[in-house]
C-alpha cells in the first residue's frame, strides 16, 4: 500500500474516532437537554455567599456547615480570598452565616475546601468535620474537631496518600476513617482531559483508616458525591457522567458489593441523606453544554433531585427544583431541614427555599 493510501486511511480512522467521541460526549454531557423552570416558594439567596458553597451538610440540631470558595483552574472564580467554612443556624430566623475560626497549626491562606462530611463520635459526642482540601491544586483530607461554644474548628491532622489523588467528596465513618471518591484517575492536566474524552471508567472509591488504605470500588466515569445510608449499611456514589447513583452494600469496611444503579437523568454532584426518611437529595448540573461553555449570558443551570425508597424495587426519582441559571448557577448540593431546602453551588451563590 502506498504512503498516500496509508495516510488517507489513518486520517479517515481518526475522523471516525473523533466523530464517535463527539456524539458520545454530547450524550454523556446532556448537551442538548432543555430545562423547564421548576421553582419552590420563598427562595432567598444566603447573604455573604458569593463564591460558591460546593458542599453543605447539616447537624441534627439545624446547624449547617458550608464549604465555600473552592477554586479550580477550569472554573470561574468570584473571589481571590482563600476558602472558608461557615456555619448557618437554620433554626435562627436571621439566617446569618458565621465563619468558623480555624485554631491550630493550619495554613489558612492556601485553604481550598471542596467536599465535606460530619462525624459524631458516639463515645463522647465530639463532632468532627472532614474536609477535602486542594492547596496548590493538590488533594488531601483535613480533619477538624468542631468547638461549638467558640464557633471554631480545632485542626487535628492532614491525611495525604497516593490513592487520594483527585478527591472530590468524602464520607466519614470514624474519627480517623472515611470513604473518598476520586473524580479522575490521572493527575496530569492533559491526561485528565483525555480521560473523560475517551470515557475511561477509571474513577474509584477509596477507604482510608490509619491501618488500611485501599480502593474498594471502581468503574466510575466520574465519581463525585458520596454518602452513607442512615443505618450505615449502604454507600451511595454519584457517577456524574453516567447520570446514575450507584448503591454499594458495606460487607466490611473494605469489602463492598454492588447493589444497583439508579438513573437520575442529570449530572449529579453531591449527595445528602435525610436522617429521618433516608431519602437522597442531589445537587445536579442539568446540562453539560452550559457548564463547558460558561457563557455569562447563558450560564449553567441548577437542578435538585430527590430519591425516595432507593433500596426498594421502585425508587421514586423526583425533580424538586430547576432553574436555568437566572436565580442560581451550577448547583452542587441540596439538603433539607425542617421544611426548608438549602442549595449550594460550585462557585456562585447559595439559596434557601421552603419545600412546600
Ligand atoms: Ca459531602
Ligand atoms: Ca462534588
Amino acid at each position: 500500500m502506498g504512503k498516500l493510501a496509508v495516510l488517507s486511511l489513518s486520517v479517515a480512522a481518526l475522523a471516525v474516532l473523533i466523530g464517535e467521541r463527539v456524539i458520545t460526549l454530547r450524550h454523556l454531557s446532556l448537551y442538548y437537554r432543555e430545562l423547564t423552570q421548576n421553582y419552590l416558594p420563598n427562595c432567598h439567596h444566603i447573604e455573604g455567599i458569593e463564591c460558591g458553597a460546593e458542599d453543605i451538610t447539616i447537624l441534627e440540631n439545624g446547624l449547617a456547615f458550608l464549604s465555600t470558595c473552592v477554586k479550580h483552574p477550569d472554573l470561574p472564580s468570584y473571589s481571590d480570598d482563600p476558602g472558608k467554612i461557615y456555619t448557618l443556624n437554620l433554626l435562627d430566623s436571621e439566617l446569618k452565616i458565621k465563619a468558623l475560626n480555624i485554631k491550630g497549626d493550619f495554613d489558612k491562606d492556601s485553604f481550598n475546601p471542596h467536599g465535606i462530611s460530619l462525624y459524631t463520635d458516639d463515645k463522647d459526642g465530639a463532632i468532627y468535620l472532614f474536609v477535602v482540601n486542594h492547596p496548590q491544586g493538590n488533594s488531601q483530607v483535613e480533619i477538624f474537631r468542631f468547638v461549638e461554644d467558640e464557633n471554631a474548628l480545632q485542626y487535628i491532622k492532614t491525611i495525604k496518600h497516593e490513592l487520594l489523588h483527585n478527591v472530590n467528596d468524602i464520607v466519614a465513618v470514624g474519627t480517623e476513617s472515611f470513604y473518598a471518591t476520586n473524580d479522575h484517575y490521572f493527575t496530569n492536566g492533559i491526561l485528565k482531559f483525555v480521560e473523560p474524552f475517551l470515557s475511561l471508567p477509571w474513577c474509584d472509591v477509596v477507604y482510608y483508616s490509619p491501618q488500611t488504605v485501599q480502593v474498594v470500588a471502581g468503574g466510575f466515569l466520574l465519581a463525585n458525591g458520596i454518602n452513607i445510608s442512615t443505618d450505615k449499611r449502604h454507600l451511595y456514589v454519584a457517577d456524574l457522567l453516567k447520570h446514575k447513583i450507584v448503591v454499594l452494600k458495606i460487607q466490611k469496611n473494605t469489602v463492598l458489593s454492588h447493589v444497583k444503579e439508579v438513573d437520575v437523568g442529570s449530572l449529579c454532584d453531591n449527595i445528602e441523606v435525610d436522617r429521618e426518611s433516608g431519602d437522597l437529595w442531589l445537587g445536579c448540573h442539568p446540562n453539560g453544554r452550559n457548564w463547558l461553555l460558561q457563557d455569562p449570558n447563558d450560564p449553567p443551570g441548577s437542578e435538585v433531585i430527590r430519591i425516595e425508597n432507593i433500596l426498594s424495587e421502585k425508587p421514586k426519582v423526583t425533580q424538586v427544583y430547576a432553574d436555568d441559571g437566572s436565580v442560581i448557577i451550577a448547583s452542587s448540593v441540596a439538603t433539607p431541614y425542617g421544611g426548608k431546602l438549602l442549595i449550594g453551588t460550585v462557585y456562585q451563590k447559595a439559596l434557601i427555599c421552603d419545600l412546600k
